[in-house]
């Protein structure tokens, strides 16, 4: 499908720029950030990020899921970027947390600790609230979510970070999966990198409640025809920055109630 759209004094062509972003994740080699030669609207980024994952599909990918980026003060300022963006999860994403990170199938991978929602119902937007997004959880557990941007040196705007379907690449779960506590705000959360702390955080850091992230996204996909379906896994975004994942590294995050996750790279 070729489709070109009119974007500001632009024409944007949703094809030609999905292209570019999967041709760096095939090749493992960054690229500029797309806002370097275009000007585009978040709606034709979040077009570009749904031709990414058709082409996912087309190669036998399915989704699992959804996930919330830059929800936290950590990560907005790391990122320097002020605005929550959402993005989907695909089969191929979902990594064993026992099997090392094969460093040579990505091209800088950074690590974030986040709280993840199983659903059971459907959550559709408008008017989701964060009670609505509790109501339809089975359980959350922890998660440790491998990012790595398309773009060089994790630089974009928060249109190329739509596009680039919010820098997913590989997640982890942990073990345990517990009923959702009615309030996740206090969740406490350490994330270590061979066994030193480098960071803590607290659920309110993601929107002041990780539901409310979640409620977000019901949202803001609605506003696109989109929901978050039944049997889904939904990573409400990192609670902390995101580290580098270098070799050798192991990263864990442990969470009050969820018990802890790790991710090693080889
Ligand atoms: C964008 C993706 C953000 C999160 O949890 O905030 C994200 C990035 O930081 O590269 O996944
Ligand atoms: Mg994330």
């Amino acid at each position: 499908m070729s489709s070109n759209l009119q974007d500001g004094t632009t024409a944007v062509n949703i094809h030609d720029l999905a292209s570019r972003l999967i041709a760096a994740e095939d090749a493992r080699t960054d690229i500029l950030p797309l806002s370097y030669d275009v000007e585009l609207s978040v709606d034709n980024a979040y077009r570009i990020q749904s031709e990414v994952l058709l082409t996912k599909e087309e190669r036998g990918e399915h989704i699992i899921g959804g996930k919330l980026g830059l929800t936290s003060r950590a990560k907005q300022i790391d990122m320097n970027v002020d605005n929550p963006l959402y993005a989907f999860v695909t089969s191929g994403m979902l990594h064993d947390a026992t099997t090392p990170v094969n460093l040579s199938r990505l091209i800088h991978p950074r690590v974030e600790p986040e709280i993840v929602f199983v659903l059971k119902e459907e959550l559709s937007g408008p008017g989701i609230t964060a009670g609505d997004v509790l109501d339809a959880t089975s359980s959350v557990c922890a998660g440790l979510e491998i990012i790595d941007s398309r773009y060089q040196a994790f630089k974009f705007t928060l249109q190329d970070a739509v596009a680039d379907n919010a820098s997913s690449a590989l997640f982890v779960l942990g073990n345990e999966f517990v009923d959702p506590p009615k309030d996740l705000s206090l969740l406490g959360c350490v994330l270590e990198v061979n066994g030193k702390q480098v960071a803590t955080a607290a659920g309110a850091a993601v929107c002041g409640d990780p539901a409310q992230a979640v409620a977000w996204m019901a949202n803001a996909a609605g506003q696109r025809g989109g929901s978050l379906k039944p049997g889904w896994l939904v990573l409400s975004g990192g609670l902390t920055a995101a580290v580098p994942l270098r070799s050798g590294d192991c990263i864990s995050a442990d969470f009050s109630r969820l018990g802890s996750v790790s991710v090693r790279a080889q």
